[in-house]
């Protein structure tokens, strides 16, 4: 019966710390095992089916890793579909970190310039959706999550503490 009782306390807790952290940021490796390629190590459509079903978010980053010669352009809609060969932004090496604004909402482009790769199918489109901030950012708690949960910890900590000393 107390050691239940104890044990649904560490669960609430458990849970608690994992609301806290929903707003961790993740991280991509683009084209997964392949990394960033063109064919033949790739098929033509790769990264659609690598950013399908994924949920990306603001602050996420996106790391662009290759073998050889390849670069990352980020580039504009227009830019995308007709792979047009813009001042990449990787600085040389073989891979390049790209984090998405906090705020980033809608499509985010990136190409390679290199040779045909781009119109070869080296090319990523991923749809970014980041969560509206819900409160105003005048309401009393401004870090409301954060804040809120400290006291129902503190609260769930000390009636453990009581169970474990009865
Ligand atoms: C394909 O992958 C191999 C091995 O990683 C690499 O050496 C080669 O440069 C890649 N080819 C292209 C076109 O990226
Ligand atoms: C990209 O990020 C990883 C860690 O997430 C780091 O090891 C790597 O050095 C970074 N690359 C660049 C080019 O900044
Ligand atoms: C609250 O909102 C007002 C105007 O809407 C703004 O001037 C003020 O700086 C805000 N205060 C805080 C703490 O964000
Ligand atoms: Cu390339």
């Amino acid at each position: 019966m107390g050691r239940g009782a104890v044990s649904a306390g560490f669960l609430a807790i458990a849970m608690l710390a994992c609301l806290g952290g929903a707003a961790t940021a993740t991280e991509y490796v683009v084209g997964g095992s392949r990394g960033w390629t063109a064919p033949p190590n790739i098929t033509a459509g790769y990264y659609d089916e690598w950013a399908a079903g994924k949920a990306f978010t603001g602050g996420d980053t996106l790391r662009f890793i290759w073998n050889g010669r390849h670069n990352v352009a980020v580039v504009n809609r227009e830019e995308y579909d007709s792979c047009t060969k813009v001042s990449s932004v990787s600085q040389g090496g073989e891979t390049f970190n790209y984090t998405l604004p906090a705020d980033a909402n809608g499509l985010y482009y990136f190409i390679c310039t290199v040779d045909s790769h781009c119109e070869n199918g080296q090319k990523l489109a991923i749809t970014v959706v980041s969560p509206t901030p819900a409160e105003s950012p005048n309401s009393s708690g401004s870090s409301s999550s954060a804040v809120g949960a400290l006291p129902v910890l503190v609260l769930l900590s000390s009636s453990i503490i009581s169970m474990l000393m009865n």
